[in-house]
């Protein structure tokens, strides 16, 4: 990321946040504009980004010169998006969120979804037992679409061992956590930092 790009990478303010609010049009974040383009729906964002910034440079990280690799991407993105996400934002929303704006955790929605994200990474470890990335041998938008919400529940809740005993999907986490990009983006996250502008 280039010291230009940093400088832009400032989610965090009240202005940008209700910038998104007004352009998305389910009233959410994130979204993007670019020129004359509104983008809505994080993962149609990164493909974007990625096709206009990201051919020739490495990792490829939608594999579209390939069409069965890129096919296990859309795969596993859409397990993300389809499986993933549901439970572990429930809890991120209960263990995380809550607190910050004053609210109590709900602890059967939490536990309830400590459940179904459990059997979702039942289904993670039988693969990356048998591949490192969820996609295959490389390192796709599949598994970055997990970052964030992997993050807060690992870094802001009790729950990591979720990951943590299984040992593929944590070697899986563990090799994710090692990339360089990974390590600066989670270095500018501070959950605590999200408590003003969601109080106000
Ligand atoms: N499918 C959408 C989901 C967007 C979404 O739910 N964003 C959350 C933050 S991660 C949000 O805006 N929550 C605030 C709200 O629902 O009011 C995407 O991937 O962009």
């Amino acid at each position: 990321m280039s010291k230009q790009n940093e400088q832009a990478f400032n989610y965090f303010t009240l202005e940008s946040l209700h910038m998104c609010f007004l352009l998305q049009p389910f009233g959410k974040i994130p979204a993007l504009e670019d020129g004359e383009l509104t983008l809505f729906e994080s993962r149609a964002i990164s493909r974007y980004v990625l096709r206009k910034y990201g051919s020739g440079t490495r990792p490829d990280l939608l594999r579209e010169s390939s069409l069965e690799e890129s096919a296990m991407v859309d795969v596993w993105t859409e397990v993300e998006a389809q499986q993933y996400l549901p439970a572990i934002s429930n809890i991120v929303r209960q263990c995380v969120i809550m607190p910050l704006i004053g609210g109590v955790r709900d602890q059967a929605v939490v536990d309830e979804n400590v459940g179904k994200l459990g059997k979702v990474l039942d289904v993670y470890e039988a693969r990356l037992s048998s591949s490192p990335y969820l996609a295959g041998d490389f390192f796709s938008l599949a598994d970055l679409a997990h970052f964030a919400f992997t993050y807060c529940l690992v870094a802001g809740t009790e729950y990591a061992p979720l990951l943590e005993k299984r040992v593929s999907v944590r070697a899986w986490w563990g090799r994710i956590m090692a990339r360089p990009a990974v390590r600066k983006v989670a270095a500018l996250i501070d959950l605590g930092l999200l408590k003003p502008l969601l109080s106000a």
